[in-house]
């Protein structure tokens, strides 16, 4: 199995440097279910070389007046975006001006437009269709999603933060069996961070987007000073121990963090007696990959878990000590929250599907990870930043495929309905993705709508560009909610609200518009990796984030 994995690796390596291996894409579309676009956007270029032939035909994505027209396919790949937007910014609602007035245009707000979309959310049942080629998908497992959803309560930011704060203060890690150093070095830190006082003399960080920059800044310092973690030898690869394989793509998060985490001399003790966490590392982009490359049943991996943490149980008596509660996990792939629900649900989990009304994510116990969508691994900043607010004629852009039951509607809402407001199907591929890019870099608001899950790569992706980012997806937990002030940076609308998208976006006051632009700015340097990694970045981001709860939950 591990072979076979490793050559499908190789494969893609081959492919991307211009091999047309068809086979191979159907192969990896299926095993990457949810982003079948991402995985095959690695091939573009020899997709287009697929999908367009010989063909002297041209191609057009047509959405309103201002249409992007792709031409022969010999020039798809520089395929230059800026002549567009030119067109487009004439006809784009001038932002500067009438920001007041401009609310009248459109109904303040229009109930049967929001009946309309329960309606439809109700009526939803033929979502697996929209997964295309991935049509075994368990339709009443989708049809049970939707019933739920009619039922569960939107939970607000600020909901979230009483709900984070209540738990904080009401649940604790299980009492140790018997006191190690590690835990009184870990109260310590837990009282010096709750007595910490501001010092005017930092300016290495922007406060503003903190919740609480005294707290944080203190946090840091003693996790950078005190922190030890023990990394288990056990597990085998490809499923533990191979960060190299999961270093690109959407969930190459757990990928970046395992590598970094291992290299870190000096966070890594050798002595886990020393240790005040232990790391369990494992990708889950590679348990699913690798165990069950063509299956939906996300209980199907979960023996493979049990029997590890059985094992480490079983020969060190450091998971029986706390009950697993000072272990850690960092996973992206969907199915995370799922299968390290019953046999590591005690751990300190930091995972990317963060939904606040599911059961398998524990607000103020497990950590929310940041989706990271890596292009280029040798160079993750590469095209890094976008235009100054002032130089963005697009008002509000998103594009992605039709997972999930929000997409559609977003759709059918404001695709080809308004010239401002440039929502679209997933884009024509195109060599380093770079329409998506550059809407991104000229776009004000990037819309980040849920996808089959609450979190979409879109959310890290605005902050990379500089857009500020539109979050549409109800009780979404974002990342690094325990520290950042989100509100001060982006957007939430309501699921049920986006009939009234445009609307709530123009109410922004200009002010606050640019104060939202530069606070993304600010927050930029907390969800960029670096090859080596760098204070304050996303590695030591989600690395504080699992000390910072870990130290909030010792007794
Ligand atoms: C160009 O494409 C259109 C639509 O795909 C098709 O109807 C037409 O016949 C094509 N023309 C040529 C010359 O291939
Ligand atoms: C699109 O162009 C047509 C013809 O040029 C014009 O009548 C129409 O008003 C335009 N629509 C928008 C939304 O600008
Ligand atoms: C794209 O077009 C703009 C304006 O037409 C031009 O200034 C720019 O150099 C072009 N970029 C590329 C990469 O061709
Ligand atoms: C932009 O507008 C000019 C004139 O209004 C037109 O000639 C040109 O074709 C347009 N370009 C695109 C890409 O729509
Ligand atoms: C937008 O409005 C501002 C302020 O009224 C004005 O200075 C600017 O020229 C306008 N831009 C466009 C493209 O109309
Ligand atoms: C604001 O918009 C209204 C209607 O959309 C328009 O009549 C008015 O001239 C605009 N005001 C300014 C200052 O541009
Ligand atoms: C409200 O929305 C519905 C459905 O989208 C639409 O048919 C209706 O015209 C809208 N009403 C007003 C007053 O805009
Ligand atoms: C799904 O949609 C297709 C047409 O798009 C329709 O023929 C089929 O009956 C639908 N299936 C279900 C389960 O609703
Ligand atoms: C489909 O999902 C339902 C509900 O989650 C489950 O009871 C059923 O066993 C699943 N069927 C298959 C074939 O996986
Ligand atoms: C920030 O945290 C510090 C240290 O825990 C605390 O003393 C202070 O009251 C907090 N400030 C706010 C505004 O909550
Ligand atoms: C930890 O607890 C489990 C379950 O109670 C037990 O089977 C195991 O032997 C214990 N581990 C050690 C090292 O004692
Ligand atoms: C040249 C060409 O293919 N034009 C097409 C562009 O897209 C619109 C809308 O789908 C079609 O109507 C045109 O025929």
């Amino acid at each position: 199995m591990g072979h076979g994995f490793q050559h499908i690796l190789g494969i893609q390596r081959l492919a991307y440097f211009g091999g047309v291996v068809f086979a191979v894409i159907i192969i990896l579309q299926n095993y990457e279910f949810r982003y079948g676009d991402v995985i095959s956007s690695l091939f573009s270029a020899s997709k287009i070389h697929i999908a367009y032939g010989a063909k002297s035909n041209g191609s057009n994505y047509s959405t309103d007046n201002a249409t992007i027209t792709l031409t022969a396919p010999q020039n798809l790949l520089d395929y230059n975006i800026s002549e567009t937007y030119k067109n487009a910014s004439n006809s784009v609602h001038n932002f500067t001006k009438n920001e007041s007035s401009s609310r009248d245009i459109f109904p303040s707000a229009n109930l049967s437009a929001v009946t309309e979309v329960h309606r439809k959310k109700q009526t939803v049942k033929n979502e697996s269709s929209s997964r295309g080629i991935f049509s075994s998908a368990n339709l009443s497992a989708v049809t049970e999603v939707h019933r739920k959803k009619q039922t569960v309560k939107v939970v607000s930011i600020s909901e979230m933060r009483d709900i984070f704060a209540h738990n904080r203060s009401s649940s604790h890690s299980m009492k140790p069996l018997w006191t190690s150093r590690a835990d009184q070095e870990l109260l310590n830190a837990k009282i010096k961070i709750e007595n910490a006082s501001f010092n005017e003399d930092d300016h290495d960080l922007y406060p503003f987007v903190f919740r609480n920059i005294t707290r944080f800044r203190r946090s840091y310092e003693l996790m950078e000073k005190t922190l030890k973690v023990y990394i288990y030898k056990e597990g085998e690869k490809p499923i533990f121990h191979q960060p190299e394989a999961v270093m690109k793509g959407i969930y190459a998060s757990e990928g970046w963090f395992m590598l970094q985490m291992k290299s870190s001399k000096r966070f890594i003790t050798k002595n886990p007696k020393q240790a005040h966490l232990f790391y369990i590392p494992y990708s889950s982009k590679l348990l699913k990959g690798t165990l069950s490359p063509n299956s939906y049943d996300r209980e199907s991996v979960v023996p493979y878990l049990k029997n590890y943490i059985d094992m480490i149980s079983g020969r060190y008596n450091f998971w029986n000590r706390t009950g697993g509660s000072d272990h850690f996990l960092v996973a992206c792939h969907d199915w995370a929250a799922d299968e390290t629900r019953r046999f590591m649900g005690t751990c300190i989990r930091a995972i990317c599907n963060t939904d606040i009304q599911k059961s398998d994510f524990e607000l103020g116990k497990d950590v929310s990870l940041p989706e990271t969508n890596i292009r280029y691994p040798q160079n993750p900043l590469q095209n890094l930043g976008g235009k100054p607010a002032s130089k963005r004629p697009i008002f509000a852009f998103f594009a992605g495929k039709m997972h999930g039951y929000l997409r559609p509607i977003l759709l059918r809402h404001w695709e080809n309905k308004d010239p401002e407001m440039k929502i679209f199907k997933k884009l024509p591929k195109v060599k380093d993705d770079k329409n998506y890019v550059d809407f991104m870099k000229n776009s004000k608001f990037c819309i980040c709508a849920k996808g089959s899950e609450v979190n979409s790569p879109r959310v890290v992706e605005a902050i990379f560009y500089e857009c500020v980012p539109v979050i549409i997806s109800d009780n979404f937990v974002p990342p690094f909610f325990e520290v950042l002030d989100w509100e001060s940076f982006a957007v939430f609308v309501p699921e049920k609200d986006i009939p009234d998208l445009k609307n709530i976006l123009l109410s922004i006051p200009k002010r606050r518009y640019l104060q939202m632009h530069q606070r993304v700015k600010e927050v930029q340097q907390h969800f960029l990796w670096h090859v080596k990694p760098v204070k304050y970045d996303i590695f030591h981001m989600i690395l504080h984030s699992i000390w910072y709860t870990r130290v909030a939950r010792v007794n």
